[in-house]
Order: structure tokens, then C-alpha cells, then sequence
């Protein structure tokens, strides 16, 4: 069941889970691979919220935090393991779409009592006991900020740090159409609690490093056209990670530089991957439903935003991609 804010089944919804928290004493939460600034909000926005009321909370998460993230309080304690002793009350899952992406980190989340997943993306089934699922919701932080709001517990400046975070990353700079006036609302909340956000803008946005800028740069100059200008693309090779020294959390954001080209309908980036993958990022300015055609591939996401993760080797993964891209572009079957 999916709900929608504000309404009786969604305040009633954020109630109950809020009442389930309150009397949690062990808990843990799960986010989707390679944190996002939404997934590791939540993540820790959780942490604090216990730490604060005297509970236990451990943070599941299993690769490097890219360094924009790195600097949230709280990410020193995420773990890769629960204390095998443990009875936990609740189990988050947080801003995930499918069982199918989580992997192994699925049968973590048999260890809890109750399971509870929240998260904001398009036609997600529920995986808890409980769901609060909200794809008109900016992020995966703000449905939990609701349910934080309803313990009546004061949050802590860790804790609206963290959540503000998920907000602001999530509608890109309150740029984005989920940048909606609750979006705004509970962030003007955060604010008047004492964030500095322009400080926390430059830790995440204006903290770069060399690398970044070199793969970033090598990405843009591969730009290119097909479909009369109305598809862009452009490519990353495991090489140029091992050249230029980059990971791949640094060219986070390049198909952002691409996307921002007048007249384009989609634009795509391929990225090669260890074990003979090629990672794709779908970025739709409007008319073309981008999710639908990462479905196609496996993947999913949202109408203007979406990814998929398909095996193959980088050229032939590409020529099919761009001709079914394009086909659907020149059909307008969209
Ligand atoms: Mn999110």
C-alpha cells in the first residue's frame, strides 16, 4: 500500500511506526549500495534520533562513503555487522526500490522483530511489516523526518543535519520538482534548529578533488549527439578510473554536466564496471519516461531519473542501448 501526504492513512501510518520506535530498544537500519546523500541521511538521522532517546541503532553499510558524505557525524559507527546476541526490535530499510538490489544485505533484515521500509521511489512494493512509501515525498529523509515528528522528541542538531542532507541532495539544491512546499517546510524547521547551510552546502558540493575534476572532464569530452541532437551520451571506461586514479563515487554527477544541454530529451552515461558490467544512468529534461526504458534493462528509478546495471562489454552495451534510446525517441513513443 502506498501513501500519500498529507492524508488519515499516511498520519495514522507515521503514528503507528512512530510509536514502534519509541518503544524499540535495539535497532538497525539497511540503505540501498553506494550511499547517496539521501540513503546515509536517513541512515544516520535514525542514529542520532536513538542515540539521543537511549537505544541502540547500528547502521548497515558496506562500501566507502564518498567524501562529500564522509564528513556527516555518525558515519565513524556504520557497520558491516550486527553483534550476533543481539534481539532487535526493528529493522529499517531505507530508499529502496527492490529486494533484488540489496543482495545479501536482504538477510539482515531478517534479524529484526518488525521490518519497517521507507522510501519515496515510483511503484515500490512495500518489503516490511510495515511501509511508508511516498513517491510525491522529496526524499526518503523527509518521510522519516514525519515520523520523527511524531514522537514528539526534540531533535538534535546531528539529527537535523542528517536529514537536511537527504532534502537538499535528493531535489538537488531545491532545484528539482520534489522540491515540494513540505520539502520546504520541514527544512525551514531544520534550519531554525541552527544548521549553517552554507557550510554544509560547500562540504558537499564545493569539496572536490583533482580526480573528480579529471574524470568529470573526460566524460564532457566525450559528449555526444545522435537522434538530431536529442539524445546525448557519453562514456567512461574501467581505464580511464585506473588513468586518471578515480573512483567511481568521483564521477558522481557528471551526467548532470551533459543533461543541461538545450533541445536534448535524454541523456545517458555508461560506465564500465568491475566483472565485465556496464552501469547506466538515464536522465530524462521532461517528455520521455526514463524509468520505463531502464526497466527494459533490468533497472528502474524514477520518470526523469533512472539506472540500470546490465552485464556485456561496454561498446556492444552501448550500441544497443543508444538504438533502442533513439528508436523510442524518433517513434515518440513516450
Ligand atoms: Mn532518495
Amino acid at each position: 500500500m502506498h501513501f500519500k501526504w498529507p492524508s488519515e492513512d499516511y498520519d495514522q501510518q507515521a503514528e503507528l511506526i512512530a510509536q514502534q520506535l519509541k518503544q524499540a530498544k535495539n535497532v538497525f537500519c539497511i540503505a540501498h549500495p553506494f550511499s547517496d546523500g539521501d540513503a546515509l541521511g536517513s541512515q544516520l538521522a535514525l542514529y542520532h534520533f536513538c542515540k539521543a532517546t537511549g537505544k541502540n541503532c547500528y547502521c548497515l553499510n558496506f562500501e566507502p562513503l564518498p567524501e562529500q558524505l564522509s564528513w556527516l557525524e555518525g558515519s565513524e559507527f556504520l557497520t558491516d555487522t550486527l553483534p550476533e546476541d543481539m534481539d532487535f526490535d526493528l529493522g529499517f530499510l531505507m530508499e529502496t526500490t527492490e529486494a533484488r538490489r540489496m543482495g545479501d544485505r536482504v538477510a539482515f533484515f531478517e534479524r529484526a522483530k518488525v521490518t519497517i521500509h521507507l522510501d519515496h521511489h515510483v511503484n515500490v512494493t512495500g518489503l516490511g511489516k510495515e511501509n511508508l512509501i511516498d513517491d510525491k515525498a522529496s526524499s526518503t529523509c523527509e518521510i522519516l523526518y514525519n515520523i520523527l515528528e511524531k514522537t514528539g522528541v526534540e531533535l538534535n542538531l546531528q539529527c537535523c543535519e542528517a536529514l537536511y542532507v537527504g532534502i537538499m541532495t535528493d531535489t538537488g539544491n531545491f532545484r528539482y520538482n520534489n522540491s515540494t512546499p513540505r520539502a520546504h517546510e520541514i527544512v525551514a524547521r531544520l534550519i531554525e534548529k541552527g544548521l549553517v547551510v552554507d557550510e554544509i552546502f560547500k562540504k558537499v558540493y564545493e569539496t572536490t578533488n583533482y580526480n573528480r575534476v579529471v574524470i568529470h572532464g573526460t566524460a564532457m569530452s566525450r559528449t555526444a549527439r545522435h537522434c538530431n541532437g536529442k539524445l546525448v551520451t557519453s562514456w567512461l571506461s574501467l581505464d580511464d578510473f585506473i588513468r586518471t586514479g578515480s573512483k567511481e563515487v568521483d564521477s558522481d554527477g557528471c551526467i548532470r554536466n551533459i543533461s543541461v544541454i538545450k533541445g536534448i530529451e535524454v541523456a545517458i552515461l555508461f560506465k564500465e564496471v568491475e566483472g565485465g558490467k556496464v552501469k547506466i544512468s538515464f536522465r530524462s529534461t521532461g517528455k520521455v519516461d526514463v524509468m520505463e526504458i531502464s526497466r527494459r534493462f533490468n533497472g528502474g528509478g524514477h520518470r526523469l531519473a533512472a539506472g540500470a546495471q546490465v552485464e556485456g562489454n561496454l561498446d556492444s552495451v552501448m550500441r544497443e542501448v543508444i538504438e533502442m534510446v533513439s528508436q523510442t525517441i524518433e517513434q515518440g513513443d513516450y
